[in-house]
């Protein structure tokens, strides 16, 4: 069966905003916190970097119990036997994706609008991503913030899982969660953060409400 974010956080790999530290290291920190879904998202790596990383995190997430997506790489997630692959509006269309990946696999698509999340939900994605919520500098080319209103329309219309992402901190996760997002998805506050493990552990009581 497949499992889809049944959890409270999704952490995202960033080396670059890692102070320093090894992707490796920051994975391993942060599934010492308890972290169930992990995504690896590198933009500025050779293809063997990734495939060497993620052949460890692979190993590192199935001894932990933690769900492994990759992100863009369909054919890394297939090498290394990830659990899902993530992808955005303007990468490979989700039937394509499927193709490739199988029905066990499961597949994540970025979405910021709400023909966007009906269209992912045609498509057969598993989840869609609900973002950027607030103003974030992590990815790029990423559009202006969609605000919680646009979390509203899929919390209030859609049972598909959803993970809300973008500028989602330390003082605003409780608000999130508040307006009804099921899973937040944070880059910067988690892999920046200097105590990873207090950091998630803070996220949590913040997210408890
Ligand atoms: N996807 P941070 S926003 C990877 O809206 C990503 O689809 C987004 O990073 C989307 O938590 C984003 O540091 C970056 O703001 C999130």
């Amino acid at each position: 069966m497949k499992r889809v974010l049944d959890t409270d956080i999704y952490a995202l790999t960033d080396a670059g905003l890692s102070r320093g530290r090894s992707v490796i290291e920051v994975a391993d920190a942060m599934l010492r916190a308890g972290i169930r879904v992990l995504q690896y998202r590198e933009k500025e790596r050779k293809a063997g970097v990734m495939l060497d990383e993620c052949l460890q995190l692979r190993r590192m997430t199935r001894e932990a119990g933690c769900t492994f997506i990759v992100n863009d790489h369909v054919d890394i997630a297939l090498l290394v036997d990830a659990d899902g692959v993530h992808v955005g509006q303007e990468d490979l269309p989700v039937e394509a994706v499927r193709q490739l990946v199988g029905p066990d696999r499961i597949i994540g698509l970025s979405t910021h609008s709400p023909e966007q999340c009906r269209d992912a939900i045609a498509r057969g994605a598993d989840y869609i991503g609900v973002g950027p919520i607030f103003a974030t500098k992590t990815k790029k080319d990423v559009c202006a913030p969609v605000g919680l209103e646009y979390l509203d329309y899929v919390v209030q219309n859609h049972d598909i899982p959803h993970v809300a992402i973008g500028g989602i901190k330390l003082h605003n996760a409780g608000e999130v969660v508040r307006r009804g997002a099921r899973c937040c998805a944070l880059v910067s506050e988690i892999v920046g953060a200097e105590d990873i493990g207090d950091m998630v552990a803070r996220l949590r009581r913040a997210m408890a409400v």
